[in-house]
C-alpha cells in the first residue's frame, strides 16, 4: 500500500505499464484482436475467505419483499443480449444458485456473493460493488426527480470542470454521491474521476479520516476506482439518457518501482505520485468494468472478466435484479452511431466506411440506420444488445477524439470485449493503450465483432502514414494529450 512519504516517480508514459504495473505495451496487430480475459481469482486457483452460502443481506431482502414482486423471467429466445453460447470465461449460471428468493429473483448483492464463493472477486471488490451499487441507485433518484428538484439543480453551478466544460450541478452532486460511497468502503487506495483533476488517496481528505461513528477509515485499499458519474451530462436538462461509467483496477504489487517524473507533474507531493501512477493502467489490467443507464429504467451492467450481466433497477424493493444473465453482443448489426455532423472532418477510412454502410456498399450489403442519443452510456448500451457500431473517432479539429481513455473507452472496451464484440482506435485496440494522464482522450469504434473488423479493414487499406504513427504511439504512450 502507498505511503505518503513512499517516493515513487512515474515513467514517460510508453514505458509506465511496463514499469510500475509489468504490461506488455508492444503493438497487438489489429488482425489478432482478441476478447481480453484478465486473471481473475478464479483463473489463478485463488480463493478468498468469507462470507456464508446466502448473505444475511440477501435472505432479509427476500423476507423483506416477500409479497412483493414477480420474479424476472429470463430473457426470451432470440431477444436482444441474449446469451448464445459462451463457454470459456462466461458469467456465473444463475441457474446454480440454491435458495433464490422467488419474489425477488437475483439481486446484485446475491450475486456477488456467489461471485465471492466462487472465487471470482474477493471482499474488497465485493465492497466496492456495494458502493457502486448504492451511489447509482442515489444516482438514479436523482436524475429521475431533477425536474421536479428546485430549479436551480438543473442549471450552471457556474464553475468549469477540469476539461474547461460548465459543470452542472448535477456533475457536483453524483460525483460526491459515488465518491464517497467509494471512500467509505476502506478497500480502494486511489480514485480517479471526471470531474477531478487529479486521482485522489481514498482515504486522503481529512475530513474522511474518521466517520461521524468514529470509525477509521481503513489505508489498505488495494484497488483503484476510476468513474464518470454522470456521463452525458449535457442531455440531463432535457430528460435523456444519461448513465455512470466505472472501471477497477488492482493496485500494482511492483507499486514502488522508480520511474522518471514526466515534467509536468513534477509539482506533485508523493501521494499524488502514488495515486497517478496507480491509476495510469491500460485497460487490458481492468478487473471489473460497467455501467448504469438511467433512462426508462435503471439498468447496470457489468463485467467481472467473466462475461456481461445485466441487471435492473426495482424501485419498489431498492435492489438491482439481474434481468440479464449473459450479455453477448450479436457479431452483426445493421445501426451505426456517431455524431455525423463531425463526418466531412472524420480520418478518411472512418469517412469512407459510414458511407458504404449507408448505401449498403459494405460486406453484408445491409443499408445501416443512424441511432445516435449523444449520450456514450445510452448509445453504447443500444449498440451492446443490438449490435452494429457506435463510435467517435478522431478527426481534423480533435486528433484523438472526443472521449476520455481511462473512465469512458476503456471500462466500455473492457465490457464489449467481454461481450464478444470488439474496440479499436482505428488500428489498434482501445484495451492495450497505456494512459499518459488521467484525462487524455482517445477515438473509439466498438461495437459487433465482424461491424468493426470490416470497419478495420478501410484504416489497413489506408496508407496515410500520419494516420498510422497516431496510433502507433498512442500504443507507445507518446501521447500528449
Ligand atoms: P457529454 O459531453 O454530454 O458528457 O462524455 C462525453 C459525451 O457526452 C458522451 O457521453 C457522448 O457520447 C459525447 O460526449 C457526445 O458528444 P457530441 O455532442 O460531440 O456528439
Amino acid at each position: 500500500m502507498r505511503s505518503s512519504d513512499r517516493s515513487r516517480t512515474i515513467a514517460a508514459a510508453g514505458v509506465l505499464g511496463a514499469l510500475v504495473h509489468g504490461y506488455d505495451t508492444s503493438f497487438t496487430s489489429p488482425s489478432t484482436l482478441q476478447a481480453h480475459i484478465p486473471r481473475t481469482q478464479a483463473q489463478s486457483g485463488a480463493r478468498s475467505s468469507g462470507l456464508g452460502v446466502m448473505g444475511a443481506g440477501a435472505v432479509a431482502a427476500c423476507a423483506a419483499t416477500a409479497a412483493a414482486v414477480v420474479r424476472p423471467g429470463r430473457p426470451a429466445k432470440g431477444s436482444p443480449g441474449r446469451h448464445v453460447g459462451r463457454t470459456a470465461a462466461s458469467a456465473l449460471n444463475p441457474d446454480n444458485f440454491s435458495d433464490v428468493c422467488d419474489q425477488t429473483g437475483v439481486t446484485l448483492n446475491r450475486y456477488m456473493i456467489e461471485a465471492n464463493r466462487q472465487g471470482v472477486v474477493d471482499t474488497d471488490i465485493l465492497s466496492v460493488m456495494n458502493s457502486i451499487r448504492e451511489a447509482t441507485k442515489v444516482i438514479s433518484k436523482l436524475v429521475n426527480t431533477a425536474p421536479l428538484a428546485q430549479a436551480e439543480l438543473l442549471g450552471l453551478e457556474g464553475a468549469i470542470n477540469v476539461q474547461g466544460e460548465d459543470q452542472k450541478k448535477l456533475d457536483v452532486i453524483t460525483n460526491d454521491v459515488l465518491k464517497k460511497a467509494l471512500r467509505y468502503t476502506g478497500k480502494l487506495g486511489t480514485m480517479a474521476s471526471e470531474e477531478e483533476d487529479m486521482p485522489v488517496s481514498a482515504a486522503l481528505s481529512l475530513d474522511l479520516e474518521t466517520t461521524a461513528s468514529g470509525t477509521v477509515l481503513s489505508d489498505t485499499g488495494k484497488y483503484v476506482c476510476v468513474f464518470d458519474p454522470l456521463d452525458g451530462s449535457s442531455n440531463v436538462d432535457a430528460g435523456i439518457a444519461v448513465g455512470t461509467i466505472f472501471g477497477i483496477f488492482k493496485e500494482s504489487e511492483e507499486s514502488n518501482a522508480v520511474c522518471d517524473l514526466p515534467a509536468n507533474i513534477k509539482d506533485l507531493d508523493g501521494d499524488q505520485v502514488s495515486c497517478l501512477a496507480a491509476t495510469l493502467q491500460p485497460g487490458k489490467a481492468l478487473v471489473a468494468a460497467g455501467y448504469v443507464l438511467y433512462s426508462c429504467s435503471t439498468e447496470l451492467v457489468f463485467t467481472l472478466g467473466r462475461g456481461v450481466v445485466g441487471f435492473t433497477l426495482d424501485s419498489s424493493i431498492g435492489e438491482y435484479v439481474l434481468t440479464r444473465p449473459s450479455i453477448e453482443i450479436p457479431s452483426r448489426g445493421k445501426i451505426y452511431s456517431c455524431n455525423e455532423a463531425n463526418m466531412e472532418n472524420w480520418d478518411e477510412p472512418f469517412q469512407q466506411y459510414i458511407k458504404d454502410i449507408q448505401t449498403g456498399n459494405c460486406e453484408t450489403k445491409n443499408k445501416y440506420s443512424l441511432r445516435y442519443i449523444g449520450s456514450m452510456v445510452g448509445d453504447v448500451h443500444r449498440t451492446l444488445l443490438y449490435g452494429g457500431l457506435f463510435a467517435y473517432p478522431a478527426d481534423t479539429k480533435n486528433k484523438d477524439g472526443k472521449l476520455r481513455l481511462l473512465y469512458e473507452a476503456a471500462p466500455m472496451s473492457f465490457l464489449l470485449e467481454q461481450a464478444g464484440g470488439l474496440a479499436i482506435t482505428g488500428h489498434s485496440r482501445v484495451m492495450d493503450i497505456p494512459p499518459v494522464s488521467v484525462h487524455q482522450r482517445v477515438p473509439i469504434i466498438l461495437g459487433s465483432k465482424d461491424d468493426v473488423e470490416e470497419c478495420k479493414k478501410y484504416y489497413e487499406k489506408c496508407d496515410d502514414p500520419k494516420l498510422k504513427e497516431r496510433c502507433a504511439n498512442r500504443l507507445k504512450g507518446l501521447v500528449t494529450a
